[in-house]
Order: structure tokens, then sequence, then C-alpha cells
């Protein structure tokens, strides 16, 4: 385990919980932290406050002699651009902040959504890498930009470590075709927390956050600065959801699935 204590932000949530009680069995240390009362017991060596990620004054107060933040609070799906901005943009801002003041690392729940709009490669087009344009699909997806560019900009201008990780899927088990290329486990989940928060250094640093599904969209990242590699593959479960489409053209064009369409108006 970490010699200093880790805060967990967004600890009430699916995969908030998760960490918690992989991370608290492994004999951590946790802060965890959440707008929601935490569910369920909590783990040994773990200490529970309720707070808002638009209070910094509560944030910086949390942080206080941890060695990294797990940030995965937040609002986690497309929501009206209002909605967002408080937890997201202002509650990541006191996220690099409280960092700032300890010298903590960050550990960043980016998604997919940030680069949803490129489409899906076919056959054996070329896949991207981490360096490929931004394209956010939505207000949430865009809110992730912004959190991976205040990781570049601490980390150039104040030297805070972050680990931004572009989840895909991470659910017990992929639902549908697309989550044949985008599917998480929890438990390469949770190794690849306990590797962003123990590796020596990191710098600024860009993680496709998937298991090792042969159908990934994905292709270069910086997993090696950290040691980290999954273990579970999405193929397992091929033959039960390989079928599962939605019908809509511009879900199955992009990346980002049913998040490009919402409210989806280009014409031309
Ligand atoms: C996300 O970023 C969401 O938090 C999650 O609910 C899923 O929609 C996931 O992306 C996905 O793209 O499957």
């Amino acid at each position: 385990p970490p010699a200093k204590p880790v805060l967990l932000t967004g600890a009430s949530g699916n995969l908030g919980r998760a960490l918690a009680r992989e991370l608290g069995a492994a004999g951590w240390t946790l802060r965890l932290t959440d707008i929601t009362p935490f569910p369920d017991a909590l783990p040994p060596g773990a200490s529970f406050v309720k707070a808002d990620l638009n209070e910094g004054l509560a944030l910086v107060r949390q942080a206080e002699g941890c060695g990294a933040i797990l940030h995965f609070g937040g609002v986690s799906v497309e929501r009206p651009f209002e909605e967002v901005l408080g937890p997201n943009l202002r509650g990541l801002y006191h996220v690099y902040e409280a960092a700032r003041r300890e010298g903590a690392r960050v550990i960043f729940a980016s998604s997919n959504h940030s680069i949803g709009f490129h489409e899906r490669p076919r056959g054996n087009e070329a896949k991207i890498d981490v360096d490929c344009a931004f394209r956010p699909d939505g207000y949430y997806g865009l809110s992730k930009v912004y959190g991976e560019l205040m990781g570049r900009m601490y980390w150039d201008k104040h030297g805070v470590e972050n680990v931004n990780l572009r989840i895909g899927s991470c659910f017990p088990k992929p639902i549908d075709a697309r989550m044949l290329a985008t599917w998480l486990s929890y438990a390469d989940l949770v190794r690849l927390c306990a590797a962003a928060v123990t590796a020596p250094r990191s710098g600024h640093a860009v993680i496709w956050a998937a298991s090792a599904n042969p159908r990934t969209f994905w292709g270069k990242d910086h997993r090696e600065r950290i040691g980290w590699k999954p273990l579970d593959s999405s193929e397992t479960f091929a033959g039960e959801v390989g079928g599962i489409l939605s019908g809509d053209p511009v879900v199955e064009r992009y990346q980002g699935g049913s998040y490009p369409a919402i409210e989806y108006s280009r014409t031309a």
C-alpha cells in the first residue's frame, strides 16, 4: 500500500465503490468523499466525508497529507451544460489546487467521450493513439477534455503529476457490440488505479482504460510508464452480445456510441 493516504472522490458511485472495496481490502488508507452518502460498510482504514466538489475548502481539507487523489467524482453522463459546470469544471480546479498544495498526484477518471466523435476503425484501419485530436461528443465529454488539459497545464506549470484514464465502458460485463471494443473490467480498473498511484514517476500521462479487447478502437498510450497491462478481455462475451446493435447509424458510426447521437442536428 502507498505510504500516504489516498483521497477518493466519487466514492459512492459505481466505480468509486469498487475502488474503495478493493483498495481498502488491499490495506490502503482511504479518505472517501462524495455528495451522496457512502452506501457500503466502510472498508478498514477508510473514513468518509460528505462534500460537494463545488466547495474548494472542503476538498483542500480532505486532501491534507494525501499522496494521491483518485478523482472519480462529478457528473458521469451527458447532462445540460449548467449541470456539468459546477461538479466537473469548478470541481476539477479544486482537485488540482488541493493536489498542488499537497504535492499529490491526480488520477483522473477521464472518458472515451473526450474523443467520442472519432469514427470507429473498420477492418484493418489504423487505431487512434492518445495524442489524437480531442473530439468531445457533448458537454460531458468536453468536461473530460478540460480535465485532461488541466492536468497538462498543472504538470507543465507546477509539476503536479497526473494520470488521465480515458475509461471506455466500465461495467460488470459488456452489454452490446460496441462494448466488445470499449469494455474495462472492474479488476483491470482496480489494477490500473493501483499502478497509477504507486508508479515512481508518471509526469502527465494519458491511458486508454480498456481491457485487452481484440476489437479495440485504440492504439498507443503511456501505460508502460506506470507498468500497467490489462488482463481481462471482452471476447469472452462476444457470443452473448456481439449481435446487439442500436439500429441508429450515428450511434454505430462514432466511438462514443449513443452520446454523439444525443441532440445531434448536423445535416451535412
Ligand atoms: C462514460 O463516460 C459513462 O460514465 C458511462 O456511463 C458509459 O456511458 C461509458 O462512458 C461508455 O461510453 O460506455
